[in-house]
């Protein structure tokens, strides 16, 4: 058995004040964040998807198992082949596979099947999840995977828009083709496709509202 060591948490309380103050600037940086279709070609280094990726990894994960991979893409051939592969999917899927109540929900968002930001946005982040770890050959169980992986994926939503960039939380459905495009091994499951970067000049999105303070939450005091 494995014993656990245990260390201090290096902890500074803020002041009230600077926890009100925290907890607002937060809120009003997050409410500006908003999922976008129309990306920019401007190169964005490496070292920054690494730290964005970096801080999606540091999401709490069910036994800390960690069960993520980021496959961060910038080839322009590997880009070119994921967006032939996720129109080919979408195509079908606008075609038959969607309801026509999930069709109507999505008029507007006004998408179709075609998906340009998958070669124009400079990064592509693919997350898969793990369900299981494979450990010389052997099968290690993994817990709440896509709890620890949407975690991890939220994480990484706020990271981007914190730094200024935009993403898009694309689901291109079904997602085997990542996995082999990607040439991941079998305990890795597609989970989500965040193409990164800037927005282009002048790019729209829908005029929606969130929910209000009343419709999401319930206090029990
Ligand atoms: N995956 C498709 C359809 C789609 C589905 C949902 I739910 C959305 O919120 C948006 C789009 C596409 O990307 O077009």
């Amino acid at each position: 058995m494995e014993s656990q060591k245990f260390i201090p948490y290096p902890y500074s309380s803020p002041t009230d004040e600077e926890l009100l103050a925290k907890a607002h600037e937060y809120k009003t940086l997050m409410q500006n964040r908003r999922s976008i279709r129309f990306f920019s070609d401007r190169h964005v280094a490496k070292e920054v998807i690494e730290d964005l990726i970096m801080t999606a990894a540091s999401a709490p994960s069910g036994a800390h198992k960690q069960p993520w991979t980021f496959c961060a893409v910038s080839s322009p051939l590997i880009k070119n082949q994921i967006r032939i592969a996720a129109e080919a999917e979408e195509y079908i899927n606008y075609q038959s596979r969607m309801s026509e109540e999930w069709l109507d929900d999505l008029k507007k968002f006004d998408t179709n099947h075609i998906k340009p930001f998958l070669e124009i946005a400079p990064w592509l982040i693919v997350v898969f999840k793990k369900t299981y770890d494979l450990i010389d050959g052997a099968k290690r169980k993994n817990y709440y995977v896509s709890e620890s992986v949407g975690i991890a994926a939220g994480m990484l939503i706020s990271a981007i828009h914190n730094a200024g960039l935009v993403t898009l939380t694309h689901t291109p459905s079904p997602m085997n083709f990542l996995q082999e495009i990607l040439g991941r091994p079998e305990n890795e499951k597609p989970y989500l496709l965040l193409p990164v970067g800037y927005p282009d000049d002048g790019a729209l999105v829908p005029d929606l509202l969130r929910k209000t303070v009343e419709e999401v939450v319930v206090y029990f005091e």
